[in-house]
């Protein structure tokens, strides 16, 4: 079928019913649309996300710090609805006036420190907490290179692809070929890189996989629009490897199920303020006691 033909016109407005899951909910103009003070808990470092790939990223490295005995990794993870709107309240416009999840605040600083962009997020962590980042300035500045290829692709695969294959209320051929093309490519730039490597950076585990894991492994699982099929992701053979490398570590596992919620109830951990919560507070312990 052919695409309907539209004509822009000379100059844009905003229709308030663009449609779709984000059409109602995003606006033209930045800011805060409604007053609200986020909570605080008692740990040093507070986080304001939810389980999206972008958000996992950061849980996931919180998980693996503590698991490597760093206590000061001691973290709130406080749940920000972004369908409800709770990433335009006062508060978090005040920690990251891009609006977006995640954004989190290290209170063990002089003042605190707020950081968001989940990609200077995990830079941000690797320093602090030494760790997850090769000192070897060579091998470093090739993570790096990494982690910001992720910042910068991902985009084409959630904000082009996953947007008109998924989330567009009317689905058109002209933007799902063009962005399916460009993350087939990406896929198949992972899978060379990863042909002679067991991550990203070679033999150690660092924030360039904990960057690109919770997008590009979640497409070759199909757990994020539902696309394996469609984008014929089995063919990436090193990238499905590295993948399930990845999908077993303990702390991934209970990183990826902070924040979240939907799918099974026992995978479900809306919020997440010590770390015995992941035995008594998912979702299937909470209904359990309903
Ligand atoms: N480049 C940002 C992207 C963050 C982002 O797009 N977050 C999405 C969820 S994955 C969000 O908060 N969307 C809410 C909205 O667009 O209103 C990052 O990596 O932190």
């Amino acid at each position: 079928m052919t695409d309907p033909v539209y004509t822009p016109p000379k100059v844009w407005t905003w229709n308030k019913d663009l449609g779709g899951t984000w059409g109602s909910l995003n606006r033209p103009v930045a800011g805060a649309t409604h007053d609200h003070e986020l909570p605080v808990g008692k740990h040093p470092l507070q986080l304001y996300s939810l389980a999206t790939p972008n958000g996992v990223k950061v849980t996931v490295m919180l998980e693996e710090l503590l698991a490597l005995g760093h206590s000061g990794a001691e973290y709130d993870a406080h749940l920000i609805r972004i369908r409800k709107g709770d990433q335009f309240g006062s508060g978090f416009v005040e920690i990251n006036p891009n609006s977006k999840i995640p954004a989190l605040v290290d209170h063990s600083t002089p003042t605190p420190t707020r950081v968001f962009e989940s990609g200077a997020i995990l830079l941000y962590l690797a320093e602090k907490f030494g760790t997850f980042l090769p000192s070897d300035f060579t091998v470093r500045t090739e993570c790096l290179s990494w982690l910001f290829w992720q910042m910068g692709s991902a985009p084409y695969l959630g904000g082009g692809f996953g947007h008109f294959y998924s989330y567009s209320p009317t689905k058109y051929e002209y933007p799902i070929d063009r962005y399916a093309m460009e993350v087939k490519r990406q896929l198949d730039v992972l899978d060379r890189h990863l042909a002679d490597k067991q991550f990203m950076c070679g033999d150690d585990y660092t924030i360039a996989d904990m960057a690109i894991w919770p997008w590009y492994g979640a497409l070759v699982a199909n757990r994020v629009y539902s696309a394996a099929e469609f984008l014929s992701t089995h063919e990436y053979e090193n990238v499905m490897r590295w993948n399930n490398q990845i999908a077993v570590r303990p702390a991934v596992k209970r990183g990826r199920i902070v924040n979240r919620v939907s799918g099974r109830p026992d995978q479900q951990l809306h919020e997440r303020h010590d770390a015995s919560d992941f035995e008594t507070r998912t979702q299937d312990k909470l209904e359990a006691t309903e």
